[in-house]
């Protein structure tokens, strides 16, 4: 474990030394135009997936914490024209200004992740709940074994997570499947911050973050956790899936 953290810091800041050498092409010259990002509406009104995640849970998490995240992220962006992607901002944050990286990774992590995680979910019974089909299906079989393998393992990931992070299942870059998680709002995107073996594409993602269930189901963390994949749109990480794979 000791190697393995020591051999993560040599190699971050390796990195980092890539960094300052590439810094002057990168960001001597400001690019016109640049990323812009904006705190998008839900796909579904906010009562609709009760019973598993309730409104007014759901009205502070997207509108106050995730709302919180695109405007601190906006105002990063202001001293970063270059940047073109979501995905190649948060996979580059070693490169960027030492100043803006803990705000990209807090808030642009905090964006991107919430993002996704309204995304992958649906009201129950309108896409909500059911089961993965097609090559998603025929994945999770190959590399879990068995569907309830798979939500067994990424159910505990989500219970494991010590304090505020996210459970993920990624697509890695050798094309399988795996079930990771994250502190935080690091997600598994970001080089350099999060260890190589955990690197991948998130095409579900869980927020256990106690603002994400706390006002309903206080400490029960777990209860949060079985009732979130009825509300799981598998249509959506199948999609996911096409795109990452
Ligand atoms: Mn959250």
């Amino acid at each position: 474990m000791q190697n393995m953290t020591r051999r993560h810091a040599l190699k971050t800041t390796a990195l980092l030394g890539a960094a300052a050498a590439l810094r002057p092409s990168l960001f001597a010259q400001p690019v016109a135009g640049g990323l812009r990002v904006s705190l998008k509406d839900l796909p579904y009104d906010y009562d609709a997936l009760e019973p598993a995640i309730d409104e007014k849970t759901m009205r502070i998490h997207h509108g106050k914490h995730h709302g919180g995240y695109v405007r601190n992220l906006q105002t990063a962006l202001e001293e970063l024209p270059g940047q073109s992607s979501m995905e190649g901002l948060l996979r580059d944050i070693p490169l960027l200004p030492e100043s803006l990286q803990t705000t990209v990774r807090n808030n642009g992590g905090g964006h991107w992740n919430h993002d996704l995680f309204w995304e992958i979910m649906a009201p129950p019974g309108e896409g909500g709940g059911g089961q993965p089909r097609g090559s998603l299906a025929a994945t999770i079989l190959r590399d879990f074994g068995s569907l309830k393998a798979f939500t067994d393992q990424f159910s505990q990931a989500a219970s494991g997570v010590f304090g505020s992070g996210w459970a993920w299942l990624i697509v890695t870059p050798q094309g399988r499947l795996k079930v990771t998680s994250t502190p935080n709002q690091d997600n598994p995107l970001m080089r350099g911050l999060v260890p190589d073996t955990e690197l991948g594409t998130p095409i579900l993602g869980l927020d256990v973050w106690e603002h994400a269930y706390y006002l309903h189901y206080q400490n029960r963390r777990g209860d949060y956790v079985s009732n979130w994949w009825k509300v799981v749109n598998w249509d959506a990480v199948g999609a996911k899936f096409e795109q990452a794979r």
